[in-house]
């Protein structure tokens, strides 16, 4: 179990800082990553630190007693919850039944139980009864609230803040919560780190416009700076590796470049999800390479020009992307390029030119995913008539949600199977990755060749 350094946040209500320092013993709290139960995912072996439930610990350390458990890792939730007084549980889609499950288990034992995450934050009446309390969105804006009424033992069922709270309050993540637990050697050495948060392009299949609107905001360059300097110390190296949590890092261009510039003078390695917006121009890509930078995650998600216009996704333009490509290698970038299959529009010339356009443009890491309506965005809302399966569990982007109006199922899940063997068959890698750096992106697509040899089409059902 571990308290906070001193001082590391200033909770301001001075009504809070009062009733916490009347407590007798310090309220303990358990903080859950869920696993999820997809079979659908390749084993690397590691996973990301969990920024989110980091951020939670290290507003609430300032007060109460942490204990994190991330299943993903091989901690297990004790059967017995004696010792805590409350359970506080992230979600997403993906793992919103063993959310619920652990949630129902602290019930029947008397805790207090709190959801948060996207899946709870989206469906907040169905997470009502797995819980005390849900917090929608971010936990910064309804902390105060939330931790005074903890104290007070007068919970509320919802917590919604009216407004974001600015990033410049948002304070340095402490991942000791995380590093604590035996398993922490397999989290994955880059750093979670988020400079902007918010995305105003507004794609009708992702939740993060439904959340934070068209809001766009980012923190000054001197905290985010300050941060990486500090774990630069920590490790005793220049050369840290980051990897940015943000919905698009590149929104706005102005910042975007002052921070590849800062990044680049102090030295560290990064990778981000980037939208193309701007990714066309030969100078970003430079600055990009210059930086650091040897990864980037971009949504393609179709070559169809329709499909693109029908999910909102203005900023790809397909005529673009090769000139996209080619910028970030010349700059030695390598790219996590993500395709999207399934729509209306989608046809069996919709998998011919992926594979083209990742064959001509010798793509690393090509990632396929059937679209999936996630509950609570508008695409949701427009398919739910059509949707086949409302088991969260398979809400994985690799279950056959509902049938494209030109193609059967059978036939889209065929397509599917196939486009991903003939990718990360031993001749195809050959020719997408010859003489690229011996890296874990080669490994990924070794793994990539034993996965996708093992689909059947009955796993996407
Ligand atoms: C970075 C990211 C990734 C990274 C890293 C993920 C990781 N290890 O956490 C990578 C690239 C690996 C990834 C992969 C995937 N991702 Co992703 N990802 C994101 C992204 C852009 C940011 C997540 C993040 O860390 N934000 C920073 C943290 C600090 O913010 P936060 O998560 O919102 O947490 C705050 C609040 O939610 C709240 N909170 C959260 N939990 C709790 C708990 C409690 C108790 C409380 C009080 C508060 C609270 O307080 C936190 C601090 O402010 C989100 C979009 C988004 N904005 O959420 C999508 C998102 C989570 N991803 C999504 C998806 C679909 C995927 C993939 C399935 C994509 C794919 N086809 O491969 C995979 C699945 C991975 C997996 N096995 O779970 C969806 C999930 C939709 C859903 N309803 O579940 C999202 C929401 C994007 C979208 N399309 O809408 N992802
Ligand atoms: S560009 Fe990415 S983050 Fe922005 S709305 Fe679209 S899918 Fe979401």
């Amino acid at each position: 179990m571990l308290t906070a350094a001193p001082n590391t946040i200033d909770i301001s209500s001075p009504s809070l800082a009062q009733l916490a320092a009347r407590q007798q013993n310090r309220k303990k709290w358990l903080l859950v990553q869920p696993k999820s139960v997809t079979n659908m995912t390749v084993d690397s072996g590691r996973v990301s630190m969990p920024l989110n439930l980091v951020m939670v610990a290290t507003l609430a350390g300032t007060i109460f007693d942490i204990t994190l458990v991330d299943e993903r890792i091989g901690d297990r939730v004790p059967d017995d919850l004696s010792e805590f007084d409350v359970v506080a549980i992230t979600s997403r889609t993906l793992n919103a039944s063993r959310a619920y499950g652990i949630g129902d288990k602290a019930l029947a034992q008397k805790k207090i139980v709190v959801l948060g995450g996207v899946h709870p934050t989206m469906l907040h009446d169905e997470a009502e009864q797995h819980c005390t309390s849900v917090v929608y969105g971010e936990v910064e804006g309804i902390w105060n609230e939330l931790a005074s009424d903890l104290l007070r033992g007068t919970m509320k069922k919802i917590y919604r803040s009216d407004q974001l709270t600015p990033m410049t309050s948002m304070h340095r993540p402490d991942f000791r919560y995380a590093l604590a637990s035996k398993n922490a050697k397999h989290y994955a050495a880059r750093i979670p780190i988020l400079a902007t948060k918010g995305c105003p392009v507004g794609c009708s299949f992702c939740t993060t416009p439904v959340v934070y609107g068209k809001s766009y905001r980012h923190r000054g360059l001197d905290l985010v700076l300050d941060e990486m300097r500090y774990h630069q110390e920590r490790l005793g190296k220049r050369a840290v590796t980051f990897s940015f949590m943000d919905d698009n890092i590149s929104f706005k261009p102005h910042y975007f470049t002052e921070l590849l510039g800062e990044m680049e003078r102090i030295g560290v390695r990064w990778n981000a999800n980037i939208s193309m917006n701007f990714l066309h121009k030969p100078e970003v890509a430079e600055i990009a390479g210059r930086s650091g930078c040897d990864l980037m995650s971009i949504g393609f998600e179709s070559l169809n020009p329709d499909i693109l216009k029908s999910m909102n996704k203005g900023a790809n333009r397909i005529q673009n992307y090769s000139t996209v490509v080619g910028n970030l290698h010349k700059n030695g970038i390598a790219i996590q390029a993500y395709f999207m299959f399934g729509f209306d529009d989608d046809t069996e010339k919709s998998f011919q030119a992926a594979y083209d356009f990742i064959m001509q443009n010798r793509i690393e890491f090509p990632v396929f995913s059937l679209v999936t309506p996630f509950p609570g965005t508008p695409f949701f809302e427009e398919m739910k008539p059509r949707i086949r399966h409302f088991d969260w569990d398979k809400y994985d982007t690799f279950h056959y949600m509902y049938e494209p109006r030109k193609m059967s199922g059978e036939k889209l899940l065929g397509q599917f199977i196939k486009l991903q063997r003939e990718i990360y068959k031993p001749g195809a890698i050959m020719q997408r990755m010859k003489g690229k750096p011996l890296n874990w992106v080669w490994l990924a697509n070794l793994k990539m060749n034993s996965f996708t040899r093992s689909l059947r089409l009955e796993n996407f059902l």
